[in-house]
């Protein structure tokens, strides 16, 4: 079974329960039941982690290269800041998919820019939580899992 990699940056252990106007009032842990539950209907097992950390992140990317066939990375603010990131993922064989809850192009102009989408196979904004599963249902795609041939 392939195994695919969420990985979620700084503050969103807090979704769900701050913020709730911006970000929603899913959590974390409700993203990563929903997540679990949809790999086992694609056919692929989804582990997620989250980290306050850039180093921690970046080591996941590294031990995710020998040992994921996936990845799903919301960086949060590190998207807009972190050539570490960047120059991680680059090294990631498979397909990596960014997301992002809320549509970083409505907001702020420094939220415009993004270190991971030049490295990403693609990207899904603005879509809340379903963004999470919209994004897994495109990497069962890019790796033929879907039956669609459209990957
Ligand atoms: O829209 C997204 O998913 C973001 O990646 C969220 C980041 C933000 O810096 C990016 O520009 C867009 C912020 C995540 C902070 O998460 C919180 C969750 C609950 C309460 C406060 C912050």
């Amino acid at each position: 079974m392939a195994r695919v990699l969420v990985l979620n940056g700084p503050n969103l252990d807090r979704l769900g329960r701050r913020r709730p106007e911006l970000y929603g009032r899913t959590t974390l842990a409700e993203i990563e039941s929903r997540l679990k539950q949809l790999g086992r209907q694609l056919n692929l097992e989804v582990e997620l982690r989250q980290s306050n950390h850039e180093g921690e992140l970046v080591a996941w990317i590294h031990e995710a290269c020998e040992r994921f066939d996936a990845l799903l990375i919301n960086a949060a603010a590190y998207t807009h800041t972190s050539i570490a990131i960047m120059d991680a993922l680059e090294m990631f064989p498979g397909p990596v998919v960014e997301v992002h809850l809320s549509n970083i192009f409505a907001r702020e102009p420094f939220r415009h820019r993004s270190f991971v989408s030049p490295v990403a196979t693609g990207v899904v904004c603005g879509f809340g939580p379903l963004g999470y599963e919209l994004a897994l249902r495109a990497v069962a795609a890019r790796l033929g899992l879907d039956g669609s041939g459209d990957g």
